[in-house]
């Protein structure tokens, strides 16, 4: 039976006045797996590769991929094969995808800073790109090929001198990871990928795999980027600090801010496509408008019986993590679109530009009607690597940043060193660090 979308429950906060803290708990959120719930599972697993290395990754590849592995590593003929046999339309979808992610991320580069701070006294701001990045292309429910342009275009863009790749091995492909993943890494000339699934990815990229008479070791990396479960978005807080991550990139959100001059058709198929990803996704409309939100349920009831991954859409459009909340105008709107935070928000609204200009808190934002979220996914050159589960107050999606990382250089000369000694020496007596002091003193005898 078709499910009724009055069950795309209402939160009404029109005539409300909730404190900042009141209002982050009223937004709709997934009740589902938590942090806490696998945090012992998964430091578990990151323990056991860390201390049995290739053995403990081949048991894990067994019991969790049902593969038989005895190096996780692809070869390379079998990164040139998938290349060789991936359909030329999808090949060059990746490619216009590839072009117009290098061309953004290269437009990111940021410039070092120089400043002669006083004569002789030269400070500089230096962007340097993290030597060794480990990215983490998931397998799941659907399989994301372009996951990888997104993870590998900007540290590449950044100047990475190594990158590696790994993604679940599947018993259906010969124990690789899906080929059009290998493809996209071939098409990108990245050849160091991975048949590793999940938590235990993510902990042989943070400690490295030691190698022994006759298996190459997997060398660690400086920073662990890609979206993942909550498998992997736990492993990887649980080895934050001894590599570098991205933001928590779990599953998908959209929320889109509409007023009553936006198209309820256009609006529901943008609900439902990210929907379509996971039965724990979520999808949030925001208006002031109650036609509106009425017109955009009437589309999802439609357009949700025909659409292809049925289940898992109505799964997710029902759920607690997603429904309509109802606010007094637009002003109110932005205010709980911060509050909420959205991995993407979509902006309908008239004069959306200026709409979206207010917008302090979101992954990523997509202003009009014509820049729905999937274009972003795939084409539109910005990153879909993106914050969810309102980390987007403080967190980034992918970019050029997130494989970069700023060195301040400090040159002075003898004399610029005398003109301030005094204040240093201050400084160090003042802290009782008097050593300090010494040792700008011993350079003028
Ligand atoms: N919407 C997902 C990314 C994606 N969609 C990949 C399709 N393929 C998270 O931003
Ligand atoms: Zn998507």
């Amino acid at each position: 039976a078709p499910a009724s979308f009055d069950a795309f429950r209402t939160i009404d906060l029109r005539g409300t006045h909730l404190s900042a803290a009141e209002l982050r708990s009223a937004m709709p959120r997934s009740t589902s797996a938590s942090f806490d719930s696998v945090a012992a599972r998964v430091e578990g697993i990151i323990a056991d590769v860390r201390t049995r290395g290739f053995d403990s990754l081949t048991e894990l590849a067994q019991r969790f991929d049902g593969v038989q592995q005895r190096h996780p590593r692809v070869p390379a003929e079998a990164l040139r094969e998938a290349l060789r046999t991936l359909d030329p339309s999808v090949r060059s979808a990746l490619e216009e995808s590839i072009d117009r992610a290098r061309a953004f991320a290269a437009a990111q580069k940021p410039e070092d800073v120089s400043l002669d701070i006083r004569p002789g006294a030269v400070l500089t701001h230096r962007w340097v790109p993290v030597g060794r990045v480990g990215l983490y292309v998931p397998g799941g429910l659907a399989v994301l090929a372009s996951s990888v342009v997104m993870n590998v275009v900007p540290a590449q863009a950044a100047g990475v001198e190594s990158i590696a790749l790994a993604s679940p091995p599947h018993k259906d492909f010969g124990g690789l990871p899906h080929p059009v993943i290998l493809a996209a890494a071939e098409l990108l000339g990245v050849n160091e990928v991975y048949g590793i699934g999940g938590a235990q990815a993510i902990a042989a990229f943070a400690y490295g795999v030691a190698g022994d008479g006759n298996r190459n070791p997997i060398e660690p990396v400086d920073v662990v980027t890609g979206p993942g479960n909550i498998y992997v978005a736990t492993a990887k807080r649980l080895v934050k600090g001894v590599v570098g991550i991205d933001a928590e990139a779990g599953t998908t959100e959209i929320a889109v801010l509409a007023d009553r001059t936006a198209q309820p058709r256009l609006v529901a198929a943008d609900l439902i496509s990210q929907a379509e990803h996971d039965p724990n996704a979520a999808s949030v409309l925001i208006t002031p408008s109650v036609e509106l939100a009425a017109a955009v349920r009437a589309e999802l009831s439609v357009q949700v019986a025909s659409t292809r991954h049925r289940e898992r859409v109505e799964t997710a459009l029902t759920g607690p993590q997603s429904g309509t909340i109802l606010v007094d105008d637009i002003d109110h709107g932005v205010t709980v679109c911060d509050a909420y935070a959205a991995e993407h928000l979509e902006i309908h609204t008239a004069d959306a530009a200026a709409v979206a200009a207010r917008i302090r808190n979101a992954g990523a934002v997509f202003v009009g009607e014509y820049s729905p979220v999937s274009l972003g996914d795939y084409c539109a050159g910005s990153n879909h690597v993106l914050p969810t589960a309102g980390t987007a107050a403080f967190a980034s999606g992918l970019s050029i940043y997130t494989f970069l990382r700023a060195m301040q250089i400090i040159d002075y000369n003898a004399d610029a060193l005398q003109e301030v000694s005094r204040h240093v020496v201050q400084l160090a007596q003042a802290e009782d660090l008097p050593g300090h002091g010494d040792a700008v003193q011993v350079r003028f005898p």
